[in-house]
């Protein structure tokens, strides 16, 4: 099975709006392992490294502002699948688009102001964890449901 790590930024409005607990709960509750876990302000040159794929477009000097204006949450989190699994839960970019039970469908209006980022590929994954955490901040354990969580490989 494809067990994949992936980077999630609870960004400050959601930390503002006190909703760390009730995001932070439904990866949980789906069953991926958080192996990671930090509360921080993001420093200007890493908000600048982990958005540099939109360097250039018209909102990267808001969206740096904005992330680098109050705490955020990082959470490194390991699964079946799980960026995929991680950007459905988090729900579409677009306000319009993110369905009813999404993070982003349940709680923001705003494009800018929506609550969570996650990687989008296996590549951004390593690259956005390793801006975010260092070597030995990432944790390998078991948990007591993995075996009711995934089957095995048939
Ligand atoms: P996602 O966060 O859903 O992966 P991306 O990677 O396309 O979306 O964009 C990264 C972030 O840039 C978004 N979360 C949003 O905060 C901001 N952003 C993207 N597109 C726009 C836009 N058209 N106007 C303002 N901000 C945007």
């Amino acid at each position: 099975m494809d067990q994949e790590k992936t980077l999630i930024l609870i960004k400050p409005d959601g930390v503002q709006r006190g909703l760390i607990g009730e995001i932070i709960a439904r990866f949980e509750r789906k069953g991926l392992k958080l192996i990671g876990l930090k509360l921080l302000t993001l420093p200007k040159g890493k908000a600048e490294e982990l958005y540099s794929p939109h360097l250039g477009k018209f909102f990267y000097d808001y969206l740096v502002q904005f992330m680098t204006s109050d705490p955020i949450v990082a959470l490194a989190v390991e699964g079946n699948n799980a960026i995929e699994l991680v950007r459905l839960i988090n729900g579409a970019t677009k306000p319009l688009e993110s369905a009813p039970g999404s993070i982003r469908g349940d709680f923001s209006i705003d494009i800018t102001h929506n609550v969570v980022h996650a990687s989008d590929s296996p590549e951004n994954a390593e690259r956005e964890l390793s801006i975010l955490f260092d070597e030995g901040e990432i944790l390998e354990y078991r948990r007591i449901d993995e075996a009711v969580l995934c089957g095995p490989d048939l």
